[in-house]
């Protein structure tokens, strides 16, 4: 009782910065704590190898600061509540369980509750290494999360290969979309000085099984695959290899002709190939578990094979030759849409790449973002996931929140992956997920893979704010399992991070899953898209035309009119519905059937069409505006009343951005409704607020330095 005393007495080392994100390891209540000690008090985990090392140090420092003590270790279980780690060539106790351990790959493990020289213990096993750190993170959040130890009977494996973040971090540190400072890669000063904070971020990424990072952005320069940089590059792989995670760069395609001094980067020219073969090979030699090139082309102004008339396979297949021989995948983005294509941007990359499905060597992956235009709010499934049989896709979410209010909206992401990863394609009957589709189940591919561009940057609290940490979080996770639930991972989270008292997790997980839809409801309601400021995407920009090209406006996306509004995507438009399968395609296509949160995306109508609830279009979508708003007042609300239960620090800065967010969602309403007003003529219906300002007033607002601009 005296240490369970002393352990509740141990202050906070530190303010709560948010630092240590979800891995706190703060002291439990006395009445667990000797439960969970009983089931502790000794750690048989081998330590010979730098990835058991960390396997070892991770449930040390997790058991001690969580029930105060350190396990006594031990070559082998000496007495009752052993927890034994480790793979059936590290443990003798575990390779009595190598049957058990069939099936689950390199990256599984089991953890269960065993019987063994006379005593009962915990076993932490796996086939390898990887596995059981895996594992030991799991354990630890049991215990985070005050989970039962008892009779423990666990077995897991992750349904997706490559669980990737993309930095879309640039050499001098500035992060393209990024809302919490400056890159965490400290170039200039690596390979020199290797800030631990490299070793924190693997470990997170770790605990939710993160096992890649792409460290430049996909806008990339050249200059990453230099000598110089590759030495950083190195320092880093270095630092994340015992956490499970491989590095990746974004190549740049004309990088032959930048630093390779050739005059061409045409991927079929046998002296650019031959570039590109040494290339790989230098990069190996620095790296030799390098995972692979991710790489954007030809889109948005970046160079690639097009440029030379070749295709996007033929691009593709040069830098995985250049690969192959060591083991390296290609990631190859399929977000393209052309200058000269004057057709609807949403049926762009389909119409470039259906046509090469069948085409791409074994070790390329194409990844897809989850919405045919741009990680908007809300958009319907994109349309290449279940075409493209022959051709394994990996999905790509954005963490950071480009458009979904930077870091000071609170947007828990969780319910948009799941609602992508949900969606039914249809491509082979009913239950042709696109988790299907990412998971390779559903046309057998064994290259998998999920992508997401990641929100960190050097703030304290990593992500910009603390709730967004829960993006990072509920992305790996999600990554692990496309068929999690986001509700669950939610209350995982917040137990982890912020309290595991019923009156905390019950209503922050109620803000959470509702606040993703408040922000569809404040910013983009009824499939409403692509209408933020010009370039930096801050605020409401419906008014959005001119400029160099049509598809970067917003009246491009929502078509307004006297007469109504809304992108005619169906037959009697620009047809992006056919790239669905049939039924999803019947479906999305009739105004009588498209599911509401989509109406806008896929029709254009009146102003005064009726919508489900009763109401003409004009009054739901000020409803919803209106809604939207509320929401976050109440979410407000909720937050105010956990003030006592939430340490003073985080609570002060969550409030604040609360009450940023509540400014901003008003501002959204009115600078919509005041836009919208312009157009149609119509009155507010009864009951409805006035935006606050004029048209004018809304339209004049600049801001030359919002941030993650380039
Ligand atoms: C858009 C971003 C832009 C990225 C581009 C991409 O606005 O900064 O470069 O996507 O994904 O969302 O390539």
């Amino acid at each position: 009782m005296l240490s369970a005393t002393l352990c509740l007495a141990v202050p906070s080392a530190h303010a709560e910065d948010g630092y240590e994100l979800w891995l706190r390891y703060k002291p439990i209540e006395a009445s667990r704590a000797d439960e969970y000690r009983a089931h502790t008090a000794e750690l048989v985990a081998p330590a010979l190898t730098p990835t058991q090392r960390v396997t070892r140090e991770e449930l040390q420092r997790g058991l001690q600061g969580l029930s105060g003590h350190v396990p006594r270790a031990s070559e082998r279980i000496a007495s009752e509540g052993a927890i034994v780690v480790g793979t059936p060539a590290s443990s003798r106790t575990i390779a009595d369980f190598r049957q058990d351990l069939s099936g689950l790959g390199r990256e599984g493990y089991i953890i269960r509750g065993i019987h063994s020289r006379g005593h009962a213990a915990t076993m932490i096993a796996a086939n390898e290494d990887i596995g059981a750190l895996y594992g030991a993170f799991h354990f630890l959040r049991l215990l985070q999360t005050r989970q039962s130890l008892r009779d423990l009977d666990i077995r897991e494996a992750p349904k997706v290969k490559l669980r990737v973040l993309d930095h879309w971090d640039n050499l001098d540190r500035s992060v393209e979309r990024g809302y919490a400072g400056a890159s965490i890669w400290d170039w200039h000063k690596l390979p020199g000085w290797r800030d631990p904070r490299y070793t924190d971020y693997a470990r997170a990424n770790a605990s939710i099984g993160i096992n890649g990072t792409v460290l430049n952005n996909v806008n990339s320069n050249a200059l990453i695959l230099t000598p110089m940089y590759l030495e950083k590059v190195k320092a880093l792989a270095d630092v994340f290899r015992p956490w499970g995670i491989r590095v990746y760069l974004s190549a740049h395609f004309s990088a032959p002709t930048e630093i390779g001094g050739l005059k061409t980067a045409d991927p079929l020219d046998p002296e650019v190939r031959k570039w590109w073969k040494e290339k790989a090979a230098e990069i190996y030699r620095y790296v030799p578990d390098f995972g692979g090139f991710l790489v954007k082309a030809n889109s948005e102004g970046q160079p690639g094979p097009q440029d030379y008339g070749r295709t996007h396979a033929d691009g593709a297949n040069m830098l995985a030759d250049a690969l192959a021989p060591h083991g390296g995948v290609v990631m190859w983005r399929a977000f393209v849409y052309s200058h000269e294509q004057p057709d609807d941007r949403a049926k762009q990359a389909y119409d470039e790449f259906v046509p090469l499905d069948g085409k791409f060597r074994d070790n390329v992956i194409v990844q897809v973002k989850n919405g045919a235009i741009d990680f908007q709010p809300r958009e319907p499934f994109h349309p290449l996931f279940g075409v493209m049989a022959k051709t394994p896709l990996m999905m790509e979410f954005q963490i950071t929140k480009e458009y979904l209010g930077f870091a000071t909206h609170l947007a828990y992401l969780g319910p948009l992956y799941e609602e992508t990863l949900k969606s039914d394609t249809w491509a082979k009957g009913r239950g042709s997920t696109v988790a299907k589709v990412i998971d390779g189940s559903l046309h057998a591919h064994k290259l998998t893979g999920m992508a997401g561009v990641a929100n960190i940057g050097v703030d304290r609290n990593w992500s910009g704010s603390h709730f967004d940490q829960a993006n990072w979080y509920v992305f790996g996770r999600m990554a692990w399992n496309p068929e999690a639930s986001s509700q669950r991972i939610a209350n995982d989270w917040v137990r982890m991070t912020f309290s595991n008292d019923p009156a905390v997790v019950e209503p922050v997980v109620d803000m959470m899953m509702a606040s993703r839809e408040a922000v569809v409801d404040y910013m983009t309601p009824l499939g409403l898209h692509h209408l933020m400021g010009r370039g930096h995407h801050y605020g409401p920009g419906p008014w959005v035309e001119g400029g160099p090209r049509a598809d970067w406006t917003s009246v491009y996306y929502h078509r307004a009119d006297r007469n109504g509004i809304g992108f005619d995507r169906s037959v009697t438009g620009s047809n992006a519905v056919a790239q669905y399968s049939p039924p999803v395609a019947a479906e999305f296509g009739d105004v009588k059937r498209v599911p509401e949160k989509c109406l806008l995306w896929f029709h254009h109508v009146p102003w005064n069409y009726p919508t489900r609830s009763g109401r003409p279009l004009w009054d739901e979508l000020v409803h919803r505006y209106t809604h939207g708003v509320d929401e976050v007042k109440r979410m407000r609300g909720t937050w105010a009343g956990l003030e006592g239960r939430v340490d003073p620090e985080r609570f002060e800065q969550i409030a604040a951005f609360l009450s940023i967010q509540q400014k901003e969602a008003q501002w959204w309403r009115d600078a919509s409704i005041a836009y919208w007003q312009s157009i149609n003529g119509l009155p507010l219906p009864a009951g409805y607020e006035q935006p606050a300002q004029s048209l004018e007033f809304y339209k004049a607002l600049e801001f030359p330095h919002a941030p993650g601009n380039g």
